[in-house]
């Protein structure tokens, strides 16, 4: 199973924990392919991006997109890249789970919460669920 993990990274790095704390947890269902967005080290600036030039991260990153089973994204720190992979995704037809926290105080972008249908969905959750809400996920995934 390969799988795409959206999180901010120049919209913020605030979420970062949560983040490592999803990908931990997908390790164990297959290769996660954007392993890097939950790297403690990398700054909101993305430093290492200088070195590779945002087109080569952006056309990577489509092709693992392109290549990928699911998408998962925490949707809850806003972020331009995200929404663009999430749109990039809904296109290819993508299987895609959104995880939101609704006690970060924010309301979710209508674009992300509008876009739930058989193929896309948005699960509101808080940090301490995050394991229960991706096994939930991909059991229901094994049964389709
Ligand atoms: C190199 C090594 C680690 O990070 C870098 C440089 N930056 C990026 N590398 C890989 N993917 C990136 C990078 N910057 C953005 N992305 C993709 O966009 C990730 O897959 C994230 O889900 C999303 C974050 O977008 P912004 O707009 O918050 O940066």
């Amino acid at each position: 199973m390969r799988i795409y993990f959206c999180g901010s990274i120049r919209g913020g790095r605030q979420d970062v924990s949560v983040y490592q704390r999803l990908v931990r947890k997908l390790q164990t269902y297959g290769t996660v392919l954007t392993e890097h967005v939950s790297d403690g080290q990398l700054s909101d600036t993305g430093e290492d991006a200088s070195l590779k030039g945002d087109k080569f991260i952006h056309d990577r990153d489509v092709d693992w997109l392109s290549s990928t089973d699911v998408v998962v994204a925490e949707v809850t720190q806003p972020s331009l890249g995200v929404g663009y992979e999430l749109g990039r995704a809904v296109a290819m037809k993508k299987r895609i789970l959104c995880l939101f926290r609704p006690s970060s105080g924010r309301t979710l972008s209508a674009m992300i919460r509008g876009a739930q249908d058989e193929l896309f969905l948005v699960r509101d959750y808080e940090e301490d669920e995050a394991e229960n809400v991706l096994e939930e996920f991909f059991k229901n995934l094994q049964r389709t």
